[in-house]
């Protein structure tokens, strides 16, 4: 059997564009694909949620490839072991509360269970903008991350959905984006992002699970977003809070959409 170089195209060309047919609607968007909205996008999807990951880069995975210092270890503390079982990722006890796990095993597994799950991982899409109606979001402005990148004039398109997470990172772009339009109406102290504070991995991996919740009807943050946005430390390698707070942003997002199924 031969292989016909159109069929490849034609295969790849309506496949892509089922695919990009569903995020029109989804019941959850997650923008960001480290491991906070890799551990969400596999909770929600395989909960049965019609869930889109959006990530701007090529690869999903954000910052955890490069470990600590381009040294691709990262750590996990004892109470996140669970969240590892779940998705079938090995680890190595180092002390009683540290575990070391290979970068590169972890966000492999995070992605490959959230894929299986059924969640819409679509790399090269970048958010750059919110839809706002009756004060609530209800989706989101997109582009390819090529159009971005070479600063091209071409218009986005729109999605909607029943929420939306921010999980960005450090960025919190969905979040900066949409305080730059809406103003100070957050549900932090300030009603804007009350930043990071430094490194303190201690206090920032229980801040970054507390900070995890609805910030304006129909946003929720989870990971470093959460902290830029309620204010947290920093943590660097250690990686548990990250998948926890990824797990509590699932649970409250569900909990959302189902009251409007
Ligand atoms: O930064 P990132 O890994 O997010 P996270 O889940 O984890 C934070 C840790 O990696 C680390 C840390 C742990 O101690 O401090 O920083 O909070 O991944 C964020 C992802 O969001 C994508 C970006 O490419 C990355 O993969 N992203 C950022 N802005 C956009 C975006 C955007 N506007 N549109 C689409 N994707």
């Amino acid at each position: 059997m031969s292989l016909d170089d159109t069929i490849i195209s034609e295969a790849i060309l309506t496949t892509y564009k089922d695919r990009f047919q569903e995020i029109l609607h989804s019941d959850a968007v997650i923008v960001g694909g480290g491991p906070s909205g890799l551990v969400a996008a596999g909770i929600l999807a395989k909960a049965g949620a019609k869930t889109t990951l959006l990530d701007r880069r090529l690869s999903v995975g954000g910052g955890m490839w490069g470990g600590g210092m381009m040294m691709n270890q990262i750590i996990i503390q004892e109470s996140v072991l669970p969240v590892l079982d779940e998705f079938g990722i090995r680890y190595k006890k180092y002390d009683e509360n540290h575990y070391t796990v290979s970068s590169v095993e972890c966000i492999s597994g995070l992605t490959f269970r959230a894929a299986q799950s059924g969640a819409n991982i679509m790399n090269l899409i970048t958010m750059e903008d919110s839809i706002v109606r009756n004060k609530r979001i209800e989706g989101l402005v997109i582009n390819w991350s090529t159009v971005q990148m070479t600063g091209l004039m071409v218009d986005p398109l729109m999605i909607e959905s029943k929420c939306i997470l921010d999980a960005t990172g450090h960025d919190a772009s969905v979040v900066t984006k949409f305080v730059e339009r809406m103003g100070n109406v957050l549900s932090t102290p300030s009603g804007g992002l009350e930043g990071e504070k430094p490194m303190w991995a201690d206090h920032g991996e229980q801040q970054v699970v507390e900070n995890t919740r609805e910030a304006y009807p129909g946003l929720f943050v989870c990971g470093m977003a959460a902290n830029a946005t309620f204010g947290g430390q920093r943590m660097g390698p250690v990686f548990g809070g990250m998948l926890l707070s990824g797990k509590k942003a699932a649970a409250s997002m569900l909990e959302k959409i189902n009251k409007t199924r």
